[in-house]
């Protein structure tokens, strides 16, 4: 098993390569990096931060990993800093996915209603493109409220299958994160996702209270890996969402 994690390296943030190399390598498959840019911090919370957009490398290191002939039996893509960032993955999963494999996308643009600097319209358009050519794509809500053009602003719980519905006409397998459900009373978290068959589903954990930055990055991570293991969609989807909890929780 071979996995291409495309994704930026933020020097400081828990977040992107820094997280998906370590989660997808411990679950005991090869993990190879495509950095998308190299940036200081994060984007989100933090001002002044450097930004490297490496996208002048990328056609080289695909024609040298080309003449090597490597193939990939999953290539998942995470922050993309640019449109035509975009376009270099749609090459990416042509050149180099193996037939069969599969292609995720984390649609990286926003938390908590609102789009991160860097990205407007334009380009939530054009990630719905990419979103089009994924087997799996596993958006937050904010993320997917983008992608179906609903307002975040009016969403409820009961909105969620709705949301699910129309991320189908994207992509076949959609799973959202950081859903608040209410179970007895409590506020839970839960991923809302189709499993392997196209069925609506939930799985909810406990909810930690607080911001975190990176843990989509922790949860694809974590899908991928036990996907690449040969897990399937249903118990891929709850040890990643425990996992993700557990994490928040240390750091918490
Ligand atoms: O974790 C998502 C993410 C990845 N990469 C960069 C980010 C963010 C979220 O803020 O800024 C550069």
């Amino acid at each position: 098993m071979r996995i291409l994690a495309i994704n930026d390296i933020s020097c400081v943030g828990k977040c992107s390569l820094t997280v998906a190399l370590p989660i997808i390598s411990a679950c005991g498959v090869t993990c190879d990096i495509l950095p998308t840019a190299i940036l200081s911090t994060h984007t989100g919370g933090f001002q002044g931060y450097t930004f490297r957009d490496l996208s002048e490398d990328i056609p080289a290191i695909i024609a040298h990993w080309k003449s090597l002939h490597l193939q990939y039996d999953i290539i998942i893509s995470g922050y993309l800093g640019s449109i035509s960032q975009i376009e270099m993955v749609k090459q990416v999963k042509k050149d180099l996915l193996k037939e069969g494999g599969l292609f995720v996308v984390d649609p990286v643009m926003g938390d908590n209603g609102i789009l991160y600097s860097h990205f407007d319209k334009h380009f939530v358009d054009e990630m719905k493109g990419l979103c089009r050519i994924a087997d799996i794509i596993v958006p937050n809500l904010t993320e997917a409220c983008f992608l179906t053009d609903i307002n975040y602003a009016n969403v409820t719980e009961k909105d969620y299958p709705a949301i699910l519905a129309k991320l189908k006409e994207l992509c076949p397998r959609p799973s959202v994160t950081g859903c608040d459900v209410e179970c007895n009373g409590a506020i839970r978290s839960a991923v809302f996702y189709t499993d392997d068959a196209g069925k609506v589903k939930s799985c909810a954990t406990e909810k930690i209270e607080g911001a975190f930055h990176g843990a989509g990055d922790v949860y694809a991570s974590a899908l991928v890996g036990a996907l690449a293991r040969g897990v399937h969609m249903d118990k891929a989807v709850e040890i990643s969402a425990e996992f993700t909890k557990n994490i928040e929780k240390a750091v918490n």
